[in-house]
């Protein structure tokens, strides 16, 4: 049985990947807005509004969760970079993503989607230390920015995958 919340497998917490693996997820980060408009392509404003899986988000909530998330991310690459072991900033998602930009096209997130990686795959471009840290506040303890491109091309991947599995069972 697959969990329709965990459709690629939970997220892994690597504290450092190999040459080939940093490759992977970076081609991962830089393909996601790509990938995300792809998996909302054609979807009316009844099908957006529709939940993943029952209770869930909707897919246009889906869309704008990574936008938050991503955002958090280039905060956070950007923290580890630039400071010795930050402590980063945890947000509540859940609460975010029931504030009034939830209703917005998801043509919004798509563009921010668009510029914000290629802020972001630029500002990693210029990473030579993949072992730079920073803390959470609530695990208490050190990862990297490895750390990052693990959790983020995992992240991006799963939510567009929540997408495409609706579609699939929907026959959309
Ligand atoms: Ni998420």
């Amino acid at each position: 049985m697959t969990d329709s919340r965990y459709p690629i497998g939970p997220m892994p917490i690597h504290l450092s990947l190999t040459p080939q693996e940093r490759e992977e997820a970076l081609g991962a980060i830089r393909a996601l807005p790509a990938e995300l408009r792809a998996a909302v392509h054609g979807l009316d404003d009844a099908q957006l509004d529709t939940p993943y899986r029952e209770g869930g988000w909707t897919v246009r909530q889906v869309v704008h969760h990574v936008a938050d998330s991503h955002m958090n991310a280039y905060v956070r690459v950007k923290l580890a970079i630039t400071e010795d072991t930050p402590t980063v900033k945890p947000y509540e998602e859940q609460l975010w993503a029931e504030l009034p930009d939830k209703a917005l096209p998801p043509e919004v997130s798509l563009e921010l989607l668009e510029r914000l990686h290629t802020r972001l795959m630029t500002v990693l471009g210029g990473v030579t230390d993949w072992a730079r840290e920073w803390t959470h506040p609530a695990q208490g303890r050190t990862y990297t920015i490895d750390t990052l491109l693990g959790m983020y091309a995992w992240h991006g991947r799963h939510h567009v995958a929540h997408i495409t599995h609706l579609r699939e069972r929907q026959g959309w």
